[in-house]
């Protein structure tokens, strides 16, 4: 079993590295955004999946320290690219619900910021529901404090859980990601298609963007388009990969 013990040292080794997942137009393919995902390479285990340790540092306590970490790592990454002129593209980041909720996040967030020079406008965050554990005031005022520097945040895997339509209007979000277990089947199942339209329509009327995640076929790209979804991420167009791989990434995927 993995250790709080194990984590711990790893912060210290560093490690942990940053892979980015281009997310990109519906209709041309042209790179938009990337996402920041971690990756753990254990000594002994190799690649460990965020999946687990991610779980585990939320239960420890760890997830504080280590989301400090990948924000500002996250943040570097960005600013090296825009300096080398590729990619200048929001970076966005994935943050734990505990780590958004604790005081001192948006002050964490603005010394990441400035220390790597970074305009707060190529950074995004994405959040899920469970930001809403401690109230859906709490949750506004911070996500209000979030536009107020210029910083965007998404809805991250959006329809799953006890996900609430109407947190896409109370919420002072910009985007919604539709999460992969509905664009999966989305060509065979009429139900998902039918979900997956309404939560474009409606998000558009809300004055959203939309991004679906898990495209894995081409069938699921052009059903997408024609549904009208904005941003389209997965494994057909590219896989996450370490920072230094996205200089070779022609204009437009796949
Ligand atoms: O990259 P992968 O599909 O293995 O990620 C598995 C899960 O881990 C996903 O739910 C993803 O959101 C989460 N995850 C990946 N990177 C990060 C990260 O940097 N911070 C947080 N909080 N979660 C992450
Ligand atoms: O929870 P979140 O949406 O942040 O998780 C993103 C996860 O989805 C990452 O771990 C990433 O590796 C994974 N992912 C991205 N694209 C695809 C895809 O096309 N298929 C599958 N199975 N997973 C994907
Ligand atoms: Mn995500
Ligand atoms: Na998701």
């Amino acid at each position: 079993v993995l250790l709080r013990h194990d984590l711990h040292k790893a912060l210290l080794e560093e490690q942990f590295e940053l892979y980015y997942q281009p997310i990109v137009e519906a209709v041309s393919g042209r790179v938009r955004g990337l996402e920041a995902l971690i990756r753990w390479h254990h000594p002994e285990r190799g690649m460990i999946s965020p999946g687990v340790f991610i779980p585990l540092a939320e239960q420890t306590g760890q997830i504080i320290h280590l989301g400090r970490w990948i924000l500002r790592r996250a943040c570097q990454d960005a600013a090296a690219l825009r300096a080398e002129g590729e990619r200048v593209v929001p970076v966005a980041v994935n943050i734990s619900s505990l780590q958004f909720l604790r005081d001192g996040f948006l002050a964490d967030l603005q010394a990441a910021l400035e220390d790597a020079g970074l305009p707060p406008g190529l950074l995004e965050l994405e959040v899920t529901e469970s930001v809403l554990l401690d109230g859906v005031d709490q949750a506004i005022e911070l996500i209000n404090g979030l536009k107020a520097i210029g910083v965007r945040v998404a809805l991250d895997d959006f329809g799953t859980g006890f996900s609430s339509l109407s947190y896409l209007r109370d919420l002072p979000i910009h985007k919604v990601k539709l999460d992969r277990a509905f664009i999966q089947d989305i060509v065979t199942n009429r139900s998902n298609a039918a979900i997956v339209q309404g939560i474009i329509t409606m998000a558009h009327h809300l004055d959203l963007v939309v991004v679906a995640e898990g495209i894995e076929e081409s069938e699921q790209q052009q059903d997408l388009i024609r549904r009208g979804c904005d941003l389209l991420q997965g494994f057909y167009f590219a896989r996450p990969m370490p920072r230094q791989a996205l200089q070779a990434l022609p204009d437009r995927l796949p």
